[in-house]
Parts: structure tokens; C-alpha cells; sequence
């Protein structure tokens, strides 16, 4: 049973999400000595507040994938959240404008056989992946000016708001994921770009990652999650109108438009 702080957590956040306004972060509001746990939990409750509410999750997701994200952020272990049903666009749809969408492109793994930890490492990810496919995260952090901590950033469900999967599926034995190269366009000009090793050396390390840290709740990934694995670019800010382009070596494109 949740605290009464985690709950005022949790709401504070959820309110912000569904009423598409910033807040100040929870340790400069709330809690100034929030750790790790406390913030899984806040986002235990905001998950389970959303399955209340009869959204669906499509698969966790892995945030904070890159050591020079990890030095900004003073820490040493990425951060997953979850990705639910309504936050999936087709590819080449329109994305409804949150509060300040940033767009990063990664690629998604579609989980064939449960994963349990501790222990795993890439190599069994892999060997338990059905496809990889290429995604565009759009992440929309609820605290204003993306100003957060580790833990303000946990408890937010890790920034995630949208998500467009592209429509090109390949076997992990296809390709090479830590050489798949990625463009990031916004309106025809490549803003950022970046390879598969951008992630902890290989995507398929940071759902190693993830089924590690699950292990510790006693949670697994489970057959049929379809998971993002973090980060391949930088994440680049969107305007009204902006169409955004990712073009992945051997995955094909992903495309939007950021709507209003
Ligand atoms: O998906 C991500 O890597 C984002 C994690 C949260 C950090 C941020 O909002 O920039
Ligand atoms: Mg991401």
C-alpha cells in the first residue's frame, strides 16, 4: 500500500500529464530527498493508475542509456518507465503537442521468450528477441524546462509520452546492432545522428540491463513486451508543424508530424 506521499507524488504527476501543463519537480516541491525506490514506486502507482483507467502497457522502455548521459545526471544505471497504448502514432502520423516534445531515435526490441534475471546478459536478450524494429521516442517531460533529478525523473515514468514504430522488422542475426547507423531530420536537416553502440555498447545490453534491474522487484521482461532500448541520438526539441524523419541503416524510415 502506497504512502500518502507517494500518491501525492504520483497525482501531482499524473495531473500534469493529462492537463499537458509543467510543474516544478518533486524534489524541489515535494519530497527533496526522494531515492531510487520511493521514485519506482511513485511510477508502480502511475502505471497502475493507468491500467486503472484501461490503458494498456505496450513494454517498458530504458531511458539514461548513454555514459554521457550518466555523467551529466551524476549516475551510473540507466532508468526505465513504460510505454502504453495510447501513446502510439502510426508511422508518418500526426503527434499530438504535449508540453515541449523532444524527439530521439532508438531501436525496439519485440521480446520472443520471457526474460528473467539476474545474470542476463546481451547475448541471451538477443537469442529471446523475435525483431528489432526502428522507433521515434518522443519524450515530454512533465517538469518544466526538462529541469530534473535521477530519482524527479523516475517518478515522471521516464519523460515518455510518445511513441511511432516503424514498419520494417528484421530478425536480431540480420544485422549488426551496435553498427546500425541513424539519421534524425527535422524538416529536412539531419539534426543529431548516432549508432546502435550509442547504447551501453549494444542495444541488446541495455534489455540486459533492464530484466537485471526488473529482478530485483522480482519482475521480468515478458514475451511479447515490445521494448525501447534507449537512445541511438540526441534528443532534439519540436515545433508546431515540424515533420521529423529517422532514417535507420537496414530498418527503413520512421516519420511524423508534430500536430498541435
Ligand atoms: O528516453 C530517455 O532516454 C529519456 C529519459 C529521461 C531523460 C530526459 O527526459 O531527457
Ligand atoms: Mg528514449
Amino acid at each position: 500500500m502506497a504512502s500518502e506521499i507517494i500518491k501525492q507524488i504520483t497525482e501531482y504527476l499524473v495531473s500534469a500529464e493529462v492537463e499537458k501543463r509543467e510543474v516544478v519537480k518533486v524534489t524541489a516541491n515535494i519530497k527533496p530527498d526522494l531515492t531510487v525506490e520511493e521514485a519506482y514506486e511513485a511510477q508502480e502507482l502511475l502505471v497502475q493508475t493507468k491500467l486503472d483507467q484501461g490503458h494498456r502497457i505496450v513494454g517498458p522502455k530504458m531511458g539514461l542509456t548513454s555514459k554521457a548521459k550518466w555523467d551529466q545526471m551524476g549516475v551510473s544505471e540507466p532508468i526505465y518507465g513504460y510505454v502504453f497504448d495510447y501513446m502510439l502514432v502510426d508511422n508518418g502520423g500526426v503527434v499530438p503537442f504535449q508540453i515541449h516534445p523532444k524527439v530521439e531515435a532508438e531501436i525496439a526490441f519485440l521480446i520472443g521468450e520471457d526474460i528473467e534475471g539476474p545474470g542476463i546478459t546481451g547475448a541471451q536478450v538477443l537469442a529471446k528477441t523475435e525483431y528489432v524494429l526502428p522507433a521515434l521516442e518522443i519524450i515530454d517531460s512533465r517538469y518544466e524546462n526538462f529541469n530534473f533529478t535521477h530519482t524527479d525523473v523516475i517518478a515522471d515514468n521516464a519523460s515518455t509520452s510518445r511513441v511511432v514504430f516503424g514498419n520494417t522488422l528484421k530478425k536480431p542475426s540480420e544485422l549488426d546492432l551496435d553498427l546500425v547507423g541513424a539519421t534524425l531530420a527535422i524538416n529536412g536537416q539531419i539534426k543529431d545522428l548516432g549508432a546502435g553502440a550509442a547504447v551501453l555498447g549494444h542495444p541488446a545490453n541495455a534489455i540486459a540491463v533492464l530484466a537485471n534491474m526488473l529482478a530485483r522487484k522480482g519482475q521480468k521482461i515478458k514475451k511479447g513486451d515490445l521494448i525501447l532500448s534507449g537512445a541511438l541520438t540526441g534528443a532534439v526539441l519540436l515545433n508546431v508543424g515540424d515533420f521529423v524523419s529517422g532514417k535507420f541503416d537496414g530498418l527503413g524510415e520512421v516519420t511524423f508530424t508534430m500536430g498541435e
